[in-house]
């Protein structure tokens, strides 16, 4: 709902400007001007492994967007973003920018330095590339919106709290460090080898027809489907753990061609 009154209002900007290419504000203070161009970097840096070319492997850029991207070749370093008593630790260099809405980590990154990402309370879905290897402690602690991480299976060790949003579901590979590191700490965990599920077809050919309607009715009845092929997933329609007479009548409406 808020992104689709933003998409209007962001609409109705560019009609008032008469701009056709895409309207972009800032997110940082005072630099709000409304412009037609890509998002200009506002921010950059190095943050790859400090003993190797001087961390130079690694880079950092932050956009007027509140993108902040990581590209190179190697491992980030590590930061430590805990409470700065003696004012002596080393942050990471956006740490203390509140603009951060995206993170986006390219291939050839190799490992994700501990505490890398903590604190970017904005950001809501991470990918994580198949080049990572390694997730540091506390890489994205207290993100506290985001509820979609993707790992892929390069990845074979995930930190100590290196996520800790409530709301996370992790995706990725069956008997991977991603599956794992969700089972142990609790998280959703959805596979990305699971076929998607089409909500009715419950035998799981590929479209909605009669024939689920008649499976879904003999399981309804508590007959024996246990030789057809039968998705439970599919059939259980309004997602409420079980497969009753509700989703049946709701089957009825769909292979009907109602509207639900
Ligand atoms: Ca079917
Ligand atoms: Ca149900």
């Amino acid at each position: 709902m808020y992104l689709r009154k933003t998409a209007s209002a962001l609409c109705a900007l560019a009609l008032v400007f008469g701009a056709a290419a895409p309207v972009t504000g800032g997110v940082f203070g005072t630099d709000t001007a409304i412009t037609a161009s890509a998002a200009d970097i506002v921010k950059s840096g190095y943050c790859g492994k400090e003993n190797e070319n001087e961390g130079k492997n690694v880079t950092w850029t932050l956009d007027s967007e509140g993108t902040l991207t990581i590209s190179g070749k190697g491992d980030m370093t590590s930061y430590d973003n805990s409470v700065d008593l003696d004012n002596s630790k080393n942050s990471s260099p956006w740490h203390n920018i509140n603009g951060i809405k995206q993170i986006k980590i390219h291939n050839g990154v190799t490992s994700i330095g501990d505490d890398a990402f903590s604190d970017c309370t904005n950001v809501e879905s991470i990918t994580i590339p198949n080049s990572v290897t390694n997730i540091g402690n506390w890489a994205f602690w207290n993100c506290t919106s985001l509820a979609s991480v993707t790992i892929p299976d390069s990845v074979t060790s995930i930190g100590l709290f290196a996520f800790n949003s409530p709301k996370i579901t992790i995706y990725g590979y069956p008997n991977t460090a991603a599956e794992k590191y969700a089972n142990d700490n609790g998280f959703n965990f959805i596979s990305l080898d699971e076929p998607p599920v089409i909500i009715g077809d419950i035998d799981g050919n590929g479209i909605i027809e009669v024939d689920d309607l008649m499976l879904m009715q003999k399981k309804v009845a508590g007959w024996d489907i246990s030789k057809t092929t039968y998705n439970e997933k599919a059939a259980d329609i309004d997602k409420d753990g079980n497969v009753d007479v509700d989703d049946l009548v709701i089957l009825q409406k769909i292979v009907a061609g109602w509207k639900v």
